[in-house]
C-alpha cells in the first residue's frame, strides 16, 4: 500500500487511527501541508479551502477569530473541507482544568461535534486530557490531541523539562496522537524526535519557504529542514493564504514536503 510506502515506521507505529486517516490523505494527495486557515470570515475560508484542497492534507482553523461565526454558517467550512476530505484540527490550545475542557469543548463553538483534531497544552496536568476526550464521547466522536511540547514563537516558556514532562504525558494518553514541534529550529525538532520516538507524530507550525520572521515574534524555518528533522506535516499559514496565489503556493509547499518526506 502506498501511505504504508511512504511513511515506515510511522505507519507501523502510530496507534491512534486519525493518524492513520492524515498519513492516508497525505499520501494520496502528496503533501505533508496542514493549512492554517487564518482568514476572518466564512466566505473567505471557503474560498480559499477550494482553492487550495487539493494540495492540503487537513484544514487548522481559529473558530473564535471568524468574524461572522454561527453554526449554521460554520457548517459550509465544514462541507468544504470534507468534500476535499480533510480533518478539521481546531487549534483551541486548551489549557484549563479537566472539567473545563470539557465544557469548552461544547458551548458556541461545540468544537466536539466537528474537530477531528485539537490542541492543548499540558500546562495544566494530565486531566485536560480525559475532558477533551469526554467532549468527543458525549456526541459518540472519536478525535485526536496534539500537546504543545514545543512552540514557535521568540521567547516562549516551553522549556526542555517542561516539553519531557508533556511527552510522558502524551505518551501515557491514547487520545494524544502527536505532539506540536517548533518548525523554525530544526535542531529542536530533531531533539524532539529523539524523544518522541517513532509511534506520535510531530506537526509543525513556523514553517515560510521565503521568510525567516513573521509578525510579533513568530520564528521560521525551511520546510524541508523541519521534515528531514522529524516532523510529519507543516503547518503553513501566511506562506500560503498571503500568497497571491494561493493555489500555486499550497502546490509548491506540497511538493516540497512531499519530497522531503521521501528523501527522509
Ligand atoms: P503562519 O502564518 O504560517 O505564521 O501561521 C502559523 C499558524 O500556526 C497560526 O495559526 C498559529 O496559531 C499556529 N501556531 C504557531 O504559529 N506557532 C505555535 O507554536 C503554535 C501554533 Br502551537
Amino acid at each position: 500500500m502506498r501511505a504504508e510506502k511512504a511513511w515506515g515506521a510511522r505507519w507501523r507505529s502510530c496507534a491512534h487511527p486519525l493518524a492513520h486517516r492524515f498519513m492516508e490523505t497525505a499520501a494520496e494527495k502528496e503533501t505533508l501541508v496542514v493549512l492554517a486557515a487564518d482568514l476572518g470570515t466564512v466566505d473567505e475560508l471557503v474560498r480559499l479551502i477550494h482553492q487550495v484542497g487539493g494540495h492540503i492534507a487537513a484544514l487548522k482553523t481559529h473558530v473564535d477569530t471568524i468574524e461572522d461565526f454561527s453554526p449554521e454558517n460554520w457548517q459550509n467550512v465544514v462541507d468544504a473541507a470534507q468534500s476535499h476530505d480533510l480533518m478539521l484540527f481546531e487549534d483551541r490550545k486548551f489549557a484549563d482544568i479537566g472539567k473545563v475542557s470539557l465544557t469548552q469543548m461544547s458551548g458556541v463553538y461545540d468544537i466536539r461535534s466537528w474537530a477531528d483534531l485539537v490542541t492543548a497544552h499540558s500546562v495544566s496536568g494530565p486531566d485536560i486530557i480525559d475532558g477533551i476526550a469526554a467532549g468527543w464521547d458525549e456526541v459518540k466522536r472519536v478525535g485526536g490531541i496534539f500537546l504543545l511540547a514545543q512552540m514557535s514563537s521568540r521567547g516562549n516558556l516551553l522549556s526542555d523539562d517542561y516539553t519531557a514532562e508533556t511527552i510522558a504525558t502524551g505518551t501515557a494518553s491514547p487520545h494524544v496522537l502527536g505532539y506540536i514541534g517548533n518548525g523554525s529550529s530544526p535542531e529542536e525538532v530533531a531533539s524532539l524526535r529523539v524523544r518522541v520516538g517513532v509511534g506520535r507524530m510531530i506537526w509543525t507550525p513556523g514553517v515560510n519557504l521565503s521568510a525567516t520572521e513573521g509578525a510579533l515574534g513568530q520564528r521560521y524555518g525551511h520546510p524541508t529542514d523541519a521534515i528531514k528533522a522529524g516532523a510529519d506535516a507543516i503547518i503553513v499559514g501566511s506562506g500560503i493564504h498571503g500568497s497571491d496565489d494561493p493555489g500555486a503556493a499550497a502546490a509548491t509547499y506540497a511538493e516540497v514536503s512531499w519530497s522531503a518526506l521521501l528523501e527522509r
